[in-house]
């Protein structure tokens, strides 16, 4: 008989995604047993996860693991692990800077770091880029502050603002912010820009793929003809941006780019890589608005009213147009052209803590936490 297991976490959204959050000591430290224990914790392998807290979307089967930090410019690391509902798969191989929203806050609830005032500054080493991000959570009267009138595009209501800074995170998975070295490469008959300003990202005209880039997620991930031209770039991309065989991979991302139709800088419909974002990923939103400031790059060509670069010491703010809405990315480029700080907002809520119950045979280390 195998009983069930009981660990320490919380479910918390972080921007525009939701997930579990665990303390990275209440883990197994071996990495199977730990991806054992996640995947039954959320329910995979099973398109519904109907036996877990999985939401049967990637966007709702997420894990954030947090501990302390001895580095000097860090407070907190924060791994990111993406659970795949359908396949007994738990991946290191991406960030993720929606469920990073949740990180500042779950640390100072958790007492993994001291309230600082009425703003807590928390700096974030991100394990898996191996970058460091800040975030700077409301922390009035000592606690964690959750409510407020902040709005981010995909969730609805206020919530208390969390504006995050990255920085230097151009290359942080393929080594370069260009990967291939290139503004523009053909690939599969294709003109792409591939593009790492924190995560891996493919940049394709929606046109060239045949459609206006207006399509809704679900109307996408219905055309059996573009998913798998979208997926054969894809394919072909990934070895090109250093990536290796993606075939397995979350990444590169696949960004469809338009025309802004609201008022923004471009529209977007993003393949995460195989399900369409019903948003935008935070980074992903980094890399696209990055993306816009390359000159002669497949997005600097559609992009509207995007300059900067050269522009010393400027910051440029482009506003990202995605299914629900717009993401506002704000970006400081050095006069060559390098995207010193990339700065957004989030919000963040804690939405129950307790304790995770799962069937696994339990590891020493989980007999004693249980
Ligand atoms: O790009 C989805 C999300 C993400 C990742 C994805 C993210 C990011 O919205 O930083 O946030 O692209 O897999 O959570």
């Amino acid at each position: 008989m195998t009983a069930q297991r009981v660990v320490p976490c919380a479910v918390m959204r972080g921007g525009t995604s939701k997930g579990l959050v665990f303390r990275a000591a209440d883990l197994p430290t071996d990495r199977a047993a730990r991806d054992a224990l996640l995947c039954a914790a959320m329910g995979s392998p099973d398109p519904r996860q109907i036996d877990g807290m999985g939401g049967a979307h990637p966007l709702t089967s997420k894990v954030a693991v947090v501990g302390p930090s001895d580095r000097p410019d860090a407070d907190v690391e924060y791994l990111f692990l993406q659970v795949w509902p359908d396949r007994p798969v738990v991946s290191d191989g991406q960030n993720c800077g929606n469920m990073l929203a949740a990180v500042g806050p779950f640390a100072l609830d958790n007492g993994l770091m001291p309230v600082a005032g009425d703003v807590t500054a928390v700096r974030i080493f991100m394990r898996n880029t191996g970058t460091v991000a800040v975030a700077h959570v409301q922390t009035p009267q000592g606690r964690v502050r959750y409510d407020g009138t902040a709005h981010i595009d995909g969730v609805p209501g206020g919530h208390a603002p969390i504006p995050i800074d990255f920085l230097d995170i151009a290359g942080s998975s393929c080594g370069a912010m260009l990967p291939t070295g290139n503004a523009v490469d053909v690939v599969d008959g294709i003109r792409v820009t591939c593009i790492d300003n924190g995560m891996p990202v493919v940049c394709i005209a929606a046109e060239d793929l045949g459609i206006t880039g207006a399509e809704s997620p679900a109307d996408l991930e219905a055309d059996a003809t573009l998913t798998a031209a979208v997926e054969r770039i894809r394919l072909a991309a990934g070895p090109l941006m250093g990536l290796g065989d993606v075939g397995a991979a979350t990444t590169p991302k696949m960004s469809l780019l338009a025309p802004p139709r609201h008022g923004g800088a471009i529209s977007t419909r993003t393949f995460i890589p195989h399900r369409v974002h019903e948003a935008i990923g935070v980074l992903g939103a980094v890399s696209v608005a990055t993306a816009c400031l390359v000159p002669g790059s497949v997005a600097a060509a559609i992009a509207v009213g995007a300059t900067g670069g050269g522009t010393d010491g400027g910051a440029v703010e482009l506003d990202v147009e995605h299914p629900s809405g717009h993401f506002t990315v704000s970006l400081d480029v050095a006069a060559d052209g390098a995207v010193r700080r990339a700065g957004l907002l989030r919000t963040a809520r804690l939405l129950m803590r307790g304790e995770v119950l799962v069937l696994v045979p339990a590891t020493a280390r989980e007999e004693q936490i249980s």
